[in-house]
């Protein structure tokens, strides 16, 4: 074809897919009925890609996935990890209950490890690979899907993780020998994918996509020497093969390494698929004149509609490589967008022609195809629509707004310094008078079923705003009285009134919008609708000031305002192209800072600003680390660096590998940092000895069900004291309790509270 997409949003439009697995598994549809939804879900895709221009035999991926793409991957060479064996079908095969109890546990099995897909916000299963591994094909689950469509009369391109970065991305199986890596099973791999190929020509496919991301990432655990080295194997094998499908290898999120790209185009690959929007068109190596290129000239990470110019000028430098044949792609799979513009009646008129979500995107690539086709002068109506709506962004109200510039313009150094430690820790020991190993939580209370019924009601209007707030006020009193009773020593106020700890903020600030069904797959059946940064930020007005003074006026001890930080704020929007990160990341701090200093002058003497994805964009080379630093750090002092010396800074960061950004984290300059490190304990305590701010290892598993108790508390708590000074010590659980049940809660708080006073009669006893 000479358009494609490179995947398609598989959640559903109004989150069909994730409403029939959840029904499934809550027992109330039956595998088959589940089936038949997915396959009606794939049906109005296709139709969809059809109607957006997606008309040509192989030009509709099929991309759907019950949960996750890697793990479909891996299933269907076999590799189920052992402990899920009795989950197999009666003929041994891998079906629906093998895969939902590999991604999700069955009670005594912990389930996959979960982890970040590239640098995206989507999380992939890790596939655990060892030296027994038995890789045996079981095509089914894509070859069926080909056979669906093609009884409806539509050409699909199956798309398979490719061999190559389904072992990169695997972790070693339990038991493996030291040393042991799955990318050392290629060679015994190669034959299931070759069964794969197979299956699927005989299903009627023609073309197939292997995706292999490894080729672009400098960030796996095997070098990119090697994986190039991996790929030339891998497509020198599988490409041999006369029963197969064409093949297409796409190397999305970025550019190849040099040696990866000539390491393919090395190979009897008929395509390849590149990423130029990341990573630019890559330099002619010998080969190219005998491959298609699928030019990712669409922006598919993002939700802007594209610069059409510039699309087709880097489609005219790929000619330049003189490959045998162009077309037009997306730079990746649109599963990192939400499905349809069209679907926001609430957004506001102006900014929807600036945007383009995946059905969008799709409609820019069937015009550059068209173009290609039939010339650009054909198509110069959409060349036309596309520049005007991008110069009326730019000239728009709202999008500059001199206010905030001149603000940010006027920046000085000290606006990012706050003062020395000593006389900090000195005048916050006087104003708050906390007893040794202070108590408290991380911010979020359990969201109960009524206060999102209330939340529901309200959006559709059928409770008022003033009954809404009340239902809110009754739940923060509830709460604060529930903390006075256990006798945590820092209060918070739950954050009822809070839906999403990044949305939240963007409702209330101005420069963002919030789609109504902008639904983005996060991982399994879960997601979340990413807000649109789309202007210049600024605060109209106090945002979480009225919620922390109502909760201070009900109580005698503190109260900790709760914000999100910049970073965090940046990392899960969509955040506007057309300037650099660091200054949209200063303007989010502006209005931060503001929010802190309101709710000092409202009597509020501990805030904390949560960076729980301040890891998640850490870049792992050191060349790049510098500038990352250099605008989220800096973003984070500059929201905080006002505070007064009294007003003890917070923050909470979500993930146990302390030491990789342990310098990050005493650059951001708080006084107080929690941390989760319920699994890395010993790795956390040793990168802490000598950390010299506050710091909450968190004493509490809340990511399980499971009520610790006192005595097992009571051993973090001891194993902490002995690290790090004991005045530097607070005792939390180790991440909010938002998605925990009220009954695990109390109990839990509670043996943590028992645990904290028994610790602190040993202090004086020593003493
Ligand atoms: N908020 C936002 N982005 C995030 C997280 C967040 N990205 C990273 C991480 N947390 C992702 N983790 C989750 C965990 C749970 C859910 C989504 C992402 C989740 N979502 C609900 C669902 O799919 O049913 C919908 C939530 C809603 O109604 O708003 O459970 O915390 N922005
Ligand atoms: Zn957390």
């Amino acid at each position: 074809p000479l358009g494609t997409i490179l995947g398609y949003p598989r959640i559903g439009r109004r989150r069909e897919l994730k409403r029939a697995v959840e029904a499934h598994w809550g027992g109330k549809i039956d595998e088959s009925e589940l089936r038949e939804r997915a396959a009606e879900l794939r049906r109005a895709t296709r139709t969809r890609l059809v109607e957006l221009g997606l008309d040509e035999p192989s030009a509709i991926p099929e991309s759907f996935s019950f949960y996750d793409q890697v793990l479909d991957a891996a299933l269907a060479v076999g590799a189920l990890p052992a402990r899920f064996a009795d989950h197999r079908e009666q003929d041994g095969s891998i079906g629906l209950a093998a895969e939902f109890a590999a991604a999700r546990g069955d009670g005594e099995n912990a389930p996959l490890e979960m982890t970040k897909w590239f640098d995206t916000n989507y999380h992939y299963l890790v596939p655990e690979i060892g030296p027994d591994t038995v890789f045996a094909a079981q095509p089914a689950r894509y070859a069926d899907l080909v056979a669906e469509a093609a009884a409806d009369g539509v050409s699909t391109r199956p798309v398979v993780v490719g061999p190559v970065t389904l072992l990169a991305l695997a972790k070693a199986a339990d038991g493996a020998a030291a040393g042991f890596r799955p990318l050392d099973r290629l060679a015994d791999l190669l034959p299931a994918y070759l069964e794969i190929l197979s299956a699927l020509r005989a299903a009627g496919a023609e073309w197939v996509q292997l995706d292999e991301p490894a080729l672009v990432s400098e960030t796996l655990e095997v070098s990119p020497a090697e994986v190039a080295r991996a790929v030339a194997e891998a497509y020198a094998v599988l490409g041999a093969a006369e029963d197969r499908p064409q093949l297409l290898v796409a190397a999305p999120y970025g550019a190849p390494s040099v040696a990866g790209w000539g390491a393919l185009v090395g190979t009897p690959v008929e395509a390849i698929a590149l990423d130029l929007v990341r990573g630019g068109v890559p330099a002619a190596v010998d080969g190219v004149e005998e491959k298609t290129i699928v030019a990712g000239v669409v922006d598919a990470r993002n939700i802007w509609r594209g610069d059409l110019d510039r699309a087709w000028a880097l489609l005219e430098q790929t000619s330049g490589l003189k490959p045998a044949r162009v077309t037009v792609g997306t730079s990746n799979s649109l599963q990192h967008v939400p499905h349809d513009v069209a679907d926001e009646p609430d957004l506001d008129p102006r900014l929807k022609t600036w945007l383009a979500f995946a059905d969008q995107k799709t409609g820019e690539v069937s015009v550059l195809a068209r173009g290609l086709r039939e010339g650009r002068t054909a198509v110069e109506h959409a060349f036309t629509e596309a520049a005007v709506a991008l110069a009326d962004r730019r000239s728009a109200p709202g999008v500059h707004d001199d206010r905030v510039r001149a603000r940010t313009r006027a920046l000085a150094p000290t606006d990012f310094e706050r003062g020395a430690v000593e006389e900090r820790v000195s005048a916050q020991r006087d104003a708050l008078a906390l007893p040794p190993l202070p108590t408290t939580t991380i911010g979020s209370f359990p969201q109960t079923g009524d206060i999102r019924r209330a939340r529901a009601a309200h959006d559709r209007g059928e409770l008022t705003t003033p009954a809404y707030e009340q239902v809110l006020r009754d739940e923060v009193e509830r709460v604060i009285r529930l903390q006075e009773e256990l006798g945590l020593d820092v209060l918070v106020h739950g954050e009822p009134e809070r839906n999403d700890m990044v949305q939240y903020f963007a409702e209330n600030l101005d420069g963002f919008a919030v789609t109504r069904n902008g639904w983005v797959q996060s991982y399994g059946s879960r997601a979340t609708r990413p807000s649109i940064l789309w202007g210049d930020v600024s605060r109209p007005a106090p945002i979480t000031v009225r919620w922390a003074t109502y909760a201070q006026s009900l109580t005698s001890k503190p109260v900790k305002g709760m914000l999100t930080g910049p970073v965090t704020i940046l990392a899960w929007s969509f955040v506007r192209d057309d300037q650099p990160l660091g200054e949209t990341a200063r303007q989010v701090a502006l209005a931060l800072r503001d929010e802190i200093a309101d709710l000092e002058q409202a009597g509020i003497g501990i805030i904390q600003v949560d960076e729980p994805a301040l890891r998640e964009l850490l870049p792992l080379y050191a060349r790049a680390r510098d500038a990352y630093l250099e605008w989220s750090v800096g973003s984070f002092r500059l929201a905080t660096a006002s505070a007064r010396p009294a007003t003890q800074i917070h923050t909470h960061l979500c993930y146990s590998e302390f030491g990789t950004v342990l310098e990050a984290i005493s650059a951001l300059d708080a006084d107080v940092t929690s941390i989760e490190a319920a699994r890395s304990r010993d790795e956390l305590f040793e990168a802490l000895a000598g950390y010299e701010r506050g710091i909450g290892p968190g004493v509490w598993d809340i990511h399980s069900p499971r009520v610790p108790s006192a005595a097992e508390i009571g051993g973090r708590i001891d194993r902490a004291v002995a690290a790090v000074d004991v005045d530097r010590v607070w005792i939390n659980p180790d991440c909010g309790l938002k998605t925990r049940q009220y009954e695990e809660t109390v109990a839990s708080l509670a043996n943590l509270v028992a645990a904290t006073g028994e610790a602190r009669e040993a202090l004086l006893a020593r003493a």
